[in-house]
């Protein structure tokens, strides 16, 4: 094939999002962030939502989320982001709205936000970022620590007898009676960011459709936090992460 015939439109197999502008990401190489931005920005492309949707930005690593996609954005306090997504959600309904929150904000500093939020039945979705650590603030112990990884306050390993067991947000999430879809995605190889791209979309059309509030946990790595390559930390998260935090649905309320 000539590089004329390559680049018809009709043999284009892959574009940016439209929604995603040319600021250079802060993030590291291979951080799972930068990976399902891009599926959101997909996704609202694809409902039409471009000018209906606005995003909670968390701290952490994301805190800059509202650089990277053109969508309307408010910044959230520490852990904040669910009870600032349930304000604009009930001013706006005809709004998509969506949380995006790390483990440190959404698993510690906003457990209750998160937990209140989602039993309220809030016709929002919230992305969580599970990448098991602080990434931001230098790889500290997070809830969802696994036990016996390594951390920068556990260096020796989580312990359970002094740090407690790793929390699964995602499971106490489906147990609430307020949400619709609870679900458990990841974004290290091409069929699970095509698997996580249709959960996304099925959280917010359900957040549309008035159906109660929606979680959409993405196990991811961070390769700074960890110490590893982008490559190693794939496999790592493979290897530790997937069989205490197993991927696939765990509530559909349909
Ligand atoms: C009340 C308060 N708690 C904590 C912090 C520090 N802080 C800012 S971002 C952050 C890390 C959040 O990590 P996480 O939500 O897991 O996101 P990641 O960076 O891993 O994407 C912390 C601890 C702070 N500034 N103020
Ligand atoms: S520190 Fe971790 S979470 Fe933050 S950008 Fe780097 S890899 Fe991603």
């Amino acid at each position: 094939m000539t590089k004329e015939e390559i680049i018809k439109p009709e043999n284009l197999v892959y574009k940016k999002p439209t929604l995603m502008n040319d600021n250079a990401m802060h993030y590291c190489p291979g951080c799972s962030h930068g990976v399902v931005h891009k599926l959101i920005a997909e996704v609202i492309e694809e409902m039409g939502m471009e000018d209906k949707t606005v995003g909670i930005s968390p701290v952490g690593c994301a805190v800059f989320a509202y650089n990277y996609l053109d969508i309307d954005w408010q910044e959230a306090a520490h852990g904040r982001a669910p009870a600032v997504a349930t304000a604009i959600k009930r001013l706006w309904p005809d709004r998509l709205v969506f949380t995006y929150q790390g483990d440190g904000d959404l698993a510690c500093i906003g457990t209750a936000e998160t937990i209140h939020a989602l039993n309220r039945g809030e016709n929002i979705t919230i992305i969580f970022i599970n990448n098991a650590i602080y990434g931001m603030t230098g790889g500290q112990m997070a809830p969802t620590t696994l036990v016996g990884m390594k951390s920068s306050t556990c260096p020796y390993g989580r312990d359970v007898k002094i740090h407690g067991y790793p929390l699964k947000m995602t499971e106490i999430a489906a147990q609430l009676e307020g949400t619709a879809y609870v679900t458990r995605q990841s974004v290290q190889s091409v069929p699970a960011i095509r698997k996580a791209k249709k959960a996304i979309r099925k959280a917010f059309e359900n957040s549309m459709n008035g159906k109660g509030s929606n979680l959409v946990e993405i196990v991811s790595t961070c390769s700074s936090g960890w110490k590893m390559t982008p490559e190693k930390a794939n496999k790592w998260m493979e290897e530790h992460m997937f069989p205490f935090y197993p991927l696939g649905d765990l509530k559909d309320k349909e």
